[in-house]
């Protein structure tokens, strides 16, 4: 575990963690209020986020400081900071604890960086199951409003901001962020054409900046200790720590903070190890969206943006989901082409026919009614869906179908050949 003044989310072991009283005695507002002070510009506060290093914690890992610097400030009209915290991705769930116990961190992040580009206003859109989290957050945004840190002239600054809150209605698509934004302006939650890109064409036409929840609670510690300590902290080209979220077959599984780069077999451990004393046989290092690796390559892994690429995956939302020696991987895919295949917003033929495709090739392969060609046929499908759709969630559904048959295309074979999994009696 890393020392506690290298913890981003530096409340989490303190009770009522996500009360004001407690982020305020721990230093929390104290950057905010240097901002507002005019101690800092915005063009230094990118300047810092830019040193950082920071990349974005949503999936897509794009330069934080370069995504500001898209918004001109001083541009007239209305501008918009947006939190995506729709966190539907299988195998996250960070963002829900940093809203969870944090709340106050998340809130000032998003008025620093609403302040950074400009905006009169932010809207936090949290996933639809997320409850508690909604009423953490929701608290304390209301605290901070009756503090006088948000709203009208903020402690005299001239500076005019508020934020709002925004329950989802239990969409993974969302998550995707031309989609969240149709859906707080009331509309279907489904993605639109880019570009135009949000910075240039967002909430209500526009231009907006969308971060996600990790991002913008890391944002008051880079400011309070500067973007040379987070840079330093991390893995060269992914400055800081990371949330990971360990699931599947661990024994201790949950959220753990760690350095960027910290080696997989040490998060590994971290958590416990494989549970019930066995070993590891697969893993997915960023969400159900980043390709599955055998054990072997997750092995000599580090957690970070190039060392996992060059692994064959993505660091994605650090959603690190650890399959035992027992996994059977035609389940397990068969699990996965099932929730593509329900989130598909089905604007784009490519997506919408080919996720259900997938799904019914792969759960006759797993009823044993498989087809000598339908290995062909999957890679067939998903390889037509890459590339020619809307947005990312039709790669997302692709590249599972494509990893697991890359390095376990003998359990299908298995099936196909013999009507049962590789663990099973023929
Ligand atoms: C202005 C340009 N802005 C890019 C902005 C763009 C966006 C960001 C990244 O997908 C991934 C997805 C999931 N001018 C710009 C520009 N931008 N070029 O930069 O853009 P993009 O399109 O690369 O990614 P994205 O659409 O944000 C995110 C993957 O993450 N994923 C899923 C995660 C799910 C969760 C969750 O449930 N919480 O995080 C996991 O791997 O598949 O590929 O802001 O506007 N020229
Ligand atoms: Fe909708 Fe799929 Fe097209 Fe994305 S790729 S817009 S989810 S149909």
């Amino acid at each position: 575990m890393i020392p506690q003044n290298e913890n981003c989310y530096r409340l989490n072991h303190l009770e009522n963690s996500w009360d004001i009283d407690t982020y305020v005695a721990n230093g929390g507002y104290e950057v905010w209020k240097k901002v507002l002070a005019g101690e800092i510009t915005p063009q230094e506060i990118i300047d810092e986020v830019k040193t950082s290093g920071i990349r974005g914690r949503g999936g897509a890992g794009f330069p934080t400081g370069l995504k500001w610097s898209f918004m001109n400030r001083n541009a007239p009209g209305p501008k918009y900071i947006l939190c995506n915290s729709d966190e539907g991705e299988p195998g996250t769930f960070k963002d829900r604890d940093i809203m969870r116990y944090n709340p106050h961190q998340l809130v000032e992040g998003m008025m620093i960086a609403g302040y950074v580009i400009g905006a009169c206003a932010g809207y936090n859109y949290i996933r639809g199951e997320f409850w508690e989290p909604y009423k953490r957050f929701d608290n304390a945004v209301n605290q901070a409003r009756e503090a006088g840190l948000l709203g009208k002239n903020i402690l005299g600054s001239g500076f005019d901001f508020d934020l709002y809150t925004h329950l989802g209605a239990g969409a993974y698509i969302c998550g995707e962020e031309t989609a969240l934004i149709e859906s707080v302006e009331g509309k279907k939650g489904q993605p639109r054409f880019k570009p135009p890109f949000p910075a240039s064409y967002g909430l209500y036409g526009k231009p907006t900046t969308i971060n996600n929840t990790e991002t913008l609670a890391s944002i008051p510690m880079i400011l309070a200790k500067g973007g040379d300590w987070f840079a330093d902290i991390g893995a060269p080209n992914a400055g800081g720590t990371k949330c990971y979220s360990v699931s599947g077959h661990i024994s201790n599984p949950g959220n753990f903070e760690v350095r960027m780069g910290t080696p997989f077999k040490d998060l590994l451990e971290l958590a416990g190890g494989v549970w019930k004393g066995r070993k590891l046989k697969a893993v997915i290092p960023g969400g159900s969206s980043t390709a599955v690796l055998p054990a072997e390559k997750a092995l000599e892994m580090n957690m970070d943006y190039d060392s996992i690429a060059k692994a064959g995956s993505f660091l994605g939302a650090g959603s690190v989901i650890i399959m035992d020696d027992q996994t059977d991987m035609v389940r397990a895919l068969e699990r996965l082409t099932w929730f593509y295949y329900e989130e598909s917003c089905g604007q784009c033929t490519p997506c919408r026919e080919g996720t259900g495709w997938m799904y019914r090739v792969v759960h006759r392969i797993r009823q044993g009614k498989g087809r000598p060609e339908d290995i062909e046929l999957l890679k067939d499908v998903s390889g037509k869906i890459m590339g020619r759709v809307i947005c990312g969630l039709g790669d997302a559904a692709a590249i599972p179908v494509g990893s697991f048959l890359d390095h376990y295309e003998h359990e299908f074979r298995h099936y196909i050949e013999h009507g049962c999994s590789i663990f099973d009696r023929a």
